[in-house]
């Protein structure tokens, strides 16, 4: 078939020839966002440092909680917290040379209309012996209260860990051979109740129905929540990005739990 006879073919089915080259177009475009669904390549890790690392669990719980705003021991204030839930095991065992030389949390935004957003990291003093952790990282005993809590910015670098060692003995320290970003973004004042008038009306309060006493409508208290993980390696840098997506329906009862984080290369 010389090029005479594919110009005759062409005109001869030009619809056709048409309908294959929309099908192979569409089809182009189909791969590009599925790409793009798997993560695109918005970062170019390498190929190897994204087998090395693996982001196994990516998961967000949404908690909504009251706090008391003006110290007359009555919760008057809607509050509540995104708590991601991540886990990536670091191993570099296929690569000739790999070494894990910082671990970090960069980036960490939160995108809201109503209240005041605050990013929470744990400090150096913080034991793992304390199980219990209040809505910031203190303890549940004596918690910050919401009003006085302070946004710690947008970077965290953890403390490693020597190798082998897997046991961190503060909430800031990681391993090197495993990570699970601790972050805890909280959107405080998002809306407001009164106390007595609940207590009188309803003869009890109830933690579940904060919300519906706070009369916001869910539609309006959604937010994105984000950040990255930066693993600086000898093989060179890894960045994944976390997204958390709060919808409206994650505000029932006291939240949500188990929700899928959307994770970008
Ligand atoms: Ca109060």
């Amino acid at each position: 078939m010389n090029f005479k006879d594919i110009k005759a073919f062409v005109k001869k089915n030009l619809i056709i020839v048409l309908i294959i080259l929309f099908l192979l177009l569409s089809l182009i475009i189909f791969l590009c966002f599925r790409n793009d669904k798997d993560g695109g390549n918005s970062y170019n890790n390498s190929v190897d440092l994204e087998t090395a690392i693996d982001v196994y669990q990516a998961n967000y719980s949404i908690h909504i909680f009251g706090s008391d705003s003006d110290e007359d021991n009555t919760v008057d204030t809607m509050n509540y917290n995104v708590t991601p839930m991540i886990n990536m095991s670091i191993d570099g065992f296929l690569l000739e040379d790999f070494e894990v030389k910082s671990i970090k949390i960069t980036n960490a935004e939160i995108n809201i209309s109503k209240g005041r957003g605050v990013r929470s990291f744990p400090n150096h003093t913080l034991p793992t012996s304390l199980h219990c952790l209040g809505y910031f990282y203190d303890s549940c005993d004596n918690g910050i209260n919401p009003k006085d809590a302070e946004d710690m910015g947008s970077e965290k670098e953890y403390v490693l860990l020597s190798e082998g060692d897997i046991e961190p003995k503060f909430y800031d320290e990681t391993p090197t051979s495993y990570f699970s970003p601790e972050i805890k973004f909280t959107v405080i004042g998002v809306g407001s109740f009164d106390y007595d008038m609940i207590m009188e009306r309803d003869s009890g309060f109830n933690s579940m129905n904060i919300l519906q006493y706070s009369g916001e409508s869910p539609e309006d208290l959604v937010g994105t929540f984000s950040f990255d993980v930066e693993i600086d390696t000898s093989s060179g840098k890894y960045v994944k990005g976390f997204v958390m997506d709060v919808t409206a329906d994650e505000f029932v009862g006291t939240g949500a739990s188990n929700m899928e984080i959307d994770t970008v290369k």
